[in-house]
């Protein structure tokens, strides 16, 4: 169970983020609206948020999942790969301190953006990809292992970060889409298939028994609320211009 959640209210400057999705420019106040329905909906699902201000300086710093993993152990800051991201872990190193006693660092050559790292339990996949590096997995694994938690890592080609494409959601389900479908390292779960034309409905979160998924992939949350979940449908629209899923806009602790 989660009790806890940080989120980082986006900033003016998030249409300078980056993007590959080739969906037009976010529209800002729109986004701020969809952000606070995102923490209304973790709120709903038991979670005290804390909301961190927009941080005009970085305009990805909104996707907060990806400066931080958050284990029941200890806290570990990411090196995140993106050039341009890789100070939004400052201000989040300052704001764990209130929450972890044990807090490590990924260190250089060591790169990670913790949308890359999927938590099944006491062991975290870690998926190699553009952001995230052999080293930098080596690093967290070693973390995870101080602490009694276990780590692997997992390859990737198709999709921006491991959980582009896939969601745990405890009880042996694991939603996944495109190239997850067949890895091996995922065979040992119930797999919930996404089909491809929904692909961005595989970044769901599983919050204390409900799914958090984004609004409008009608046959995903038919496959959800088949698997026997409570399903709350929050618009991301604006954050997916970015590139941008519905868990990276939270850590949950
Ligand atoms: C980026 O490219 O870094 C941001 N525009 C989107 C980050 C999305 N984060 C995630 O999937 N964990």
């Amino acid at each position: 169970m989660f009790k806890k959640a940080i989120v980082r209210t986006p900033g003016k400057s998030m249409v300078m983020g980056i993007s590959t999705a080739e969906l037009g420019l976010p529209d800002y106040e729109l986004a701020l609206r969809q952000h606070a329905s995102y923490i209304e909906a973790l709120k709903a699902c038991g979670l005290e948020v804390t909301v961190l201000p927009a941080n005009e300086a970085f305009p990805d710093s909104t996707f907060v999942e990806d400066v931080a993993l958050l284990t029941k152990e200890c806290a570990i800051i990411t090196n995140p790969g993106a050039d341009s991201r890789r100070d939004e872990i400052a201000s989040m190193k300052e704001v764990l301190k209130d929450f972890y006693k044990n807090i490590e660092e990924v260190q250089e050559p060591g790169r990670v953006e913790a949308g890359d790292i999927m938590m099944v339990g006491d062991h975290f996949y870690i998926g190699l990809s553009e952001r995230t590096n052999q080293s930098g997995a080596a690093q967290v694994i070693g973390y995870l292992e101080k602490y009694g938690l276990s780590g692997s890592v997992v390859t990737l080609d198709e999709v921006l970060h491991l959980k582009t494409g896939i969601a745990y959601l405890e009880k042996n389900n694991l939603l996944a889409c495109g190239e997850f479908l067949t890895k091996s390292a995922f065979q040992r779960f119930n797999i919930l298939e996404i089909d491809a034309s929904e692909s961005y409905a595989a970044n769901c979160i599983w919050v204390n028994g409900t799914v958090l998924m984004p609004k409008g992939y009608p046959n995903a949350r038919q496959t959800i609320e088949n698997a026997g979940y409570a399903i709350i449908e929050v618009d991301v629209s604006e954050f997916k211009k970015l590139d941008g899923g519905l868990s990276c806009l939270s850590l949950r602790f």
